[in-house]
């Protein structure tokens, strides 16, 4: 079950040469897109080279298929609402071993790949860490060539593509298929129907059984898209599929024929509403139908995808299915997949229900992200009822025997029950999803030791006594496949040198470069990638803002969703005290930085927003004052995404992991960064903790509250206006967002950060925070100006990353949570 042994020949062995690959482009020029090299553009391009590498990968998939099929072997079903995958051209490439030769190939053709990679739009599929993580994963299970399906939504408008106006952030609509997706493959002999709505009949069956018969208001059509993931080495590739909602004619027929076509097609238009669209909302249930009705329209679609396919083998033997099938729900997004097989096995497959649910709690396991109560689902039972009647009845029976296992560990314990209860009580009658899910799995994990211990102790401490082996911990990890060797091709070049090629699926090999951590030479190469990176990155934000950076400052980057609880406020009165102290002292003794942002904020999270608008319009003072030339400037990069990240990534020095204790569940991009030889200046919290146990403290820049100080500041009734009265600093800074100083015109437009932190009591103890964040960037400062010591931080950080891979990740969940083989794929003899 180990499968490093199964990855130790899997590096790229694709055997195509250059000439091949020219004539594999030239010919989906004229014969796929109708053009020549002589017209085509960057585009026709673009879709050329996906459509040559696309033989590769359908090549790999046609084999892995078969050869899961031929060992009907056990699958792990990861079901997400989210896969935020970016861009795929250059991955697949590069997993398939093919990407020099396709450099040298286009060259030939006169044609740069850079160019012909920033053609392609990011598929994003997601909102933020959930989302990208999926992704991660799915390239790991294929890297490791575990057999496994990924399952989600084909949605039409991935995330919004955000907009600076003004120093505003403006919401567009996300077109990533409008040109068409030369990797997806549409599935329709595998489409899926869905049920919603209507009524639930009782009868009595023979021998004086209740028989429950869902007649269902309206059924809408599920087709499947697959796209391709190719593990590293191109041996297996595994599939995402994506299920797309349409109308199934169903209930139209009679409306139409009796001359309703317009009635008709409204019907069609909501029945493809439900995979329109995802909800831009990162860690909060805005409790809407839609949102539910798309949870359960791809679980349906899911769950039948894979009943299908273990009837193929199975026929009707049920007592297998357990062994073949194990489903990892992403969060509670995917919950109701847990009564929607039990409705399939009781009320389609006739099973008894305690034969349903012991196959049942064998198949699902969940995987909690967050512990903030805002994003802890719950769905009103009268929603519930409407849209799924059966599943309502469903749960409750789940609850009902549940309840009676409550009572006999706790007899009479009515508090107990209360709390434990699928169903909350009290205001509105609401189903607690996350209860669901840790009632219907086998296990539960959190994504990294701090948060997994939390889960325990506040989130689910009686489930834990209930079931003390259920819940567990999963560290988060990241492919090391995009995350350095695709995205930083300089140093990955640089450490193949040093310690060989076969770290990107052995990342521990990485601490190989901990012994050159000294030498000058090792440091003087590591810090040459790192500056080209940085004049790339500095061309990057030339172009998109107009701001001309000096590559000589500290690159200090703070890239995620904005929200309160990641602090970007925190990092932004830092930026305002140095602006004032600068204004103060023109001889301030600082190392010149630059304060690099990216983030999207929920569009109806007016806060997160009037963040955004403070960035940009203290950048634009800043950056304009000639009272501070190079010392600082504040860059905001719109449009954060994938694709963005990989450029930043690599050229950033400082690492800002800055939330409040407790919040960060875990974190990826912070693992993404160290590996890429940025410090971290960071809380404990989330992974943050494991990455400095990894590093050492020397090499990272801890600072703040830990999370059982947070826990005992607030309960000592936290009050920011002490802080704000203490702290001339933070008072004057403060108050300096009230003024139009920053906002010419129009005093008070920044006043709403101001008001969070003093009249809404600071909830996330930015300004108990403040002091021992500047503290630490003092030392951030002095460190990066002893070259040496900084050019040491950086490699070990590099070093010391193995543990952050998300193969490790994976095989933790093979050893924890999934049981399941490797199922190598051999290739074809060339
Ligand atoms: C955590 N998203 C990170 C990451 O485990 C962690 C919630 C509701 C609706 C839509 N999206 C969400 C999340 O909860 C989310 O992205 N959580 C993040 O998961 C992967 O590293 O700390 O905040």
């Amino acid at each position: 079950m180990n499968a490093t042994a199964s990855q130790a020949n899997s590096l790229p062995d694709v055997k195509i040469d250059k000439n091949e690959f020219k004539a594999a482009v030239i010919r989906h020029l004229h014969c796929t897109l109708g053009t020549d090299e002589n017209k085509a553009n960057s585009h026709a391009w673009w879709k050329a080279t996906c459509a040559a590498m696309q033989e590769n990968v359908l090549e790999g998939l046609r084999r892995t298929q078969k050869t899961h099929y031929m060992n009907d072997t056990r699958a792990v079903h990861y079901f997400s609402a989210e896969f935020l995958m970016g861009r795929l051209l250059s991955n697949n490439l590069q997993n398939f071993g093919l990407y020099e030769v396709a450099e040298a190939g286009l060259k030939e053709l006169g044609v740069e790949i850079a160019d012909v990679l920033e053609e392609e739009p990011d598929m994003a599929l997601g909102n933020g860490g959930l989302g990208r993580l999926a992704a991660c994963f799915i390239d790991s299970l294929a890297t490791m060539e575990i057999p496994a399906i990924g399952y989600g939504i084909h949605y039409e408008h991935g995330l919004f593509r955000q907009e600076i106006r003004s120093g505003a952030q403006i919401e567009r609509p996300d077109s990533w298929r409008d040109y068409g997706n030369p990797w997806e493959i549409c599935r329709p002999e595998s489409t899926q129907e869905v049920s919603l709505f209507g009524y639930v009949e009782t009868k009595y069956g023979e021998n004086g059984r209740i028989q429950k018969e869902w007649h269902p208001g309206s059924i809408v059509k599920g087709v499947p898209w697959d796209i391709p993931v190719v593990g590293y080495g191109g041996k297996t590739v595994n599939v995402l599929r994506l299920w797309q909602s349409e109308s199934s004619g169903y209930f139209n027929w009679d409306v139409f024929n009796a001359g309703g076509y317009v009635d008709a097609q409204r019907e069609n238009v909501q029945a493809e509403t439900i995979s329109k669209v995802l909800y831009p909302n990162d860690e909060t249930e805005a409790g809407k139908e839609l949102r539910l009705i798309q949870q359960y329209f791809f679980c349906s679609c899911s769950l039948k995808d894979i009943i299908r396919r273990y009837k193929r083998a199975h026929k009707d033997d049920w007592s297998r299915f357990a062994e073949q099938v194990v489903i990892q729900l992403n969060d509670t997004h995917p919950a109701i997949a847990i009564p929607e097989l039990m409705r399939i096995l009781v009320d389609r497959a006739q099973l008894d229900w305690d034969t349903a649910w012991g196959i049942s709690t064998k198949v699902f396991a969940y995987t909690n992200h967050t512990l903030l109560p805002e994003a802890l689902e719950k769905w009103p039972a009268r929603m519930l009822e409407k849209i799924l009647p059966r599943h309502l009845e469903i749960i409750y029976e789940i609850n009902h025997r549940f309840m009676d296992e409550v009572d006999k560990k706790w007899p009479g314990d009515n508090l107990m029950k209360a709390k434990l209860s699928i169903i909350e009580e009290g205001g509105e009658k609401m189903v607690r999803m996350g209860h669901l899910s840790v009632i219907g799995s086998f296990r539960v994990n959190g994504v990294a030791e701090l948060h997994s211990r939390l889960v325990k102790q506040n989130l689910f401490p009686e489930f834990d006594e209930l079931w003390p082996e259920k819940l567990t911990n999963v560290t988060n990890g990241i492919t090391p496949r995009r995350w350095l060797k695709a995205c930083n091709p300089a140093l990955s070049k640089l450490i193949d040198k040093k310690i060989g090629e076969d770290w990107p699926i052995n990342l521990k090999k990485l601490e190989g470069l901990a012994k050159h951590a000294t030498n000058k030479t090792f440091q003087k190469q590591f810090m040459q990638v790192k500056q080209a990176n940085k004049k790339m990155l500095a061309e990057e934000i030339l172009a998109s803002t107009g701001i001309e950076v000096s590559t000589d400052a500290i690159f200090d980057v703070q890239i995620k969703r904005l929200h309160e609880y990641k602090r970007q406020h925190l990092n932004l009165l830092h930026i305002m005290a140095l602006y004032r102290r600068i204004l103060e002292n023109p001889d301030y003794d600082m190392h010149p930085r630059v304060f690099i942002f990216g983030a999207k904020a929920a569009p109806a999270y007016t806060l997160a927003k009037d963040i955004i608008y403070a960035i940009n319009m203290v950048a634009n003072k800043v950056n304009n004052d000639p009272r501070v030339g190079d010392k600082l400037k504040v860059v905001f990069l719109p449009n954060y995404r994938v694709s963005l990240a990989e450029k930043m990534i690599p050229a950033s020095d400082v690492s800002e992991q800055i939330s409040t204790a407790g919040k960060e569940a875990s974190g990826t991009g912070n693992m993404k960064l160290a590996l890429n030889g940025a410090v971290t200046i960071g809380t404990l919290d989330g992974a943050n903790v494991e990455i400095a146990e990894e590093v050492g403290d020397d090499n990272i820049f801890i600072f703040g509250l830990t999370v059982d100080e947070v826990t005992e500041t607030l309960k000592a009734g936290y009050n920011p206006k002490d802080y704000y009265y203490q702290d001339a600093e933070i008072k004057a800074v403060l108050d300096w967002l009230e003024t139009d100083y920053f906002t010419p015109g129009k005093p008070g437009a920044l006043v709403s950060i101001k008001q969070s932190l003093l009249d809404m009591g600071d909830p996330y103890l930015v300004l108990a925070d403040f002091r021992a964040y500047s503290d630490a960037q003092i030392e951030v400062d002095k460190a990066y100006r002893d070259k040496e010591r900084w050019a040491e931080m950086v490699i070990i950080n590099t070093a010391m990353m193995g543990k952050f891979t998300s193969d490790r990740s994976i095989q933790d969940y093979v050893d924890r949570v999934w049981n399941l083989d490797p199922c190598p794929v051999s290739r074809p003899q060339s």
